[in-house]
């Protein structure tokens, strides 16, 4: 089945098209936040690791402008191993209730069901599965029952072997098709199609030129007709093009946040729905400049009003 429900163009650059149902909808770009609930994720791990530590980290992210935060127990740093079930729900669930009775919009960032479905209840009102519903055949019915909205990357395997599978004839063709695939599957699971957001999944089973190639056409990502959310934030392909030009080191994580919010302009600028960043500060300027200058620019001739 192909998707066709949804107008796909902005009224305006900086101005997302379409949004999933049941989520703010500030008239630009949202910024979902990062709080990652881990010993070990490549971009910051270990920063929020216990309950308290993770909660102020999302309260701070929250006061400086996110409009999500997106909570996590898993790292999916390439060749990570996954926690079990029970480490996952005690590592997310008392953040989840923390920062969802504080009143903030929460993301649960799982591939669970079983987790998706406890952080639900604990006031999650997004479940972001990395996997698209592929690494746990509960989760798409979970989704149906659910009704809430349900982000749905590109995913070809878990973290332990992914980068073996970054193979593609060519790569925006092969995600935006098998991107499809999983959206006909949560339909036919009974998700209702204002729920679905996609994203190409930036990093996972992609080399750094699979990652500017989905960049540079992220139209053809748009063109499913789904809101679309993206993680660039400080991954390795922007490492490597910020290489250091003696050694050729990578540039490390933590200084790759100028970059991040280059990427959070251009996307923004495209319609792009949400930008999941670690640096909140930065992205949230970027998105309301970005939509502000786009309100100059004239609408094309047929477009919805803004
Ligand atoms: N990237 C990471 C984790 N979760 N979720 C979505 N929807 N998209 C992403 O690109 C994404 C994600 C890995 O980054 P992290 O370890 O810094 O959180």
């Amino acid at each position: 089945m192909t998707v066709t429900a949804h107008a796909t163009t902005s009224p305006h650059p900086g101005t997302p098209g379409i949004h999933p149902h049941g989520l703010p909808r500030p008239g630009r770009t949202l910024v979902m936040g990062v709080v990652n609930v881990t010993p070990d994720s490549f971009s910051d791990g270990g920063l929020s690791f216990t309950a308290d530590a993770a909660v102020a980290h999302g309260l701070a992210l929250l006061a400086q402008g996110a409009d999500i935060v997106d909570v996590g127990g898993e790292s999916t740093r390439p060749g990570a191993a996954r926690p079990t079930a029970d480490e996952e729900l005690r590592r997310v669930l008392p953040v989840v209730r923390e920062l969802a009775a504080a009143g903030a919009v929460v993301s649960v960032d799982t591939m669970r069901a079983e987790v998706a479905a406890r952080a639900l209840d604990a006031g999650a009102r997004l479940v972001n599965d990395v996997s698209g519903g592929l690494a746990d055949p509960a989760m798409l019915p979970l989704m149906a029952r659910a009704d809430l909205p349900y982000v749905l990357m590109h995913w070809r395997g878990h973290s332990a072997g992914m980068q073996a599978n970054a193979r593609y004839a060519d790569v925006v063709t092969d995600v935006v098709d098998e991107l499809r695939l999983r959206i006909d599957a949560a339909l036919a699971a009974g998700i209702r199609p204002g729920r679905l957001v996609v994203d190409p999944g930036l990093g996972f089973a992609k080399t750094p030129d699979h990652n500017w190639q989905l960049l540079g056409r992220l139209g053809d990502v748009m063109a499913l007709g789904h809101p679309v959310l993206v993680g660039a934030s400080r991954k390795s392909f922007l490492g490597s093009l910020l290489a250091d030009r003696t050694t050729g080191e990578p540039r490390p994580a933590r200084l790759r946040d100028a970059a991040t919010t280059a990427v959070s302009v251009l996307a923004a600028a495209q319609g792009v729905w949400c930008l999941r960043v670690h640096d909140v500060v930065s992205t949230a300027d970027a998105v309301r400049v970005t939509a502000r200058w786009g309100a100059e620019v004239p609408a094309p001739v047929g477009s919805p009003p803004g």
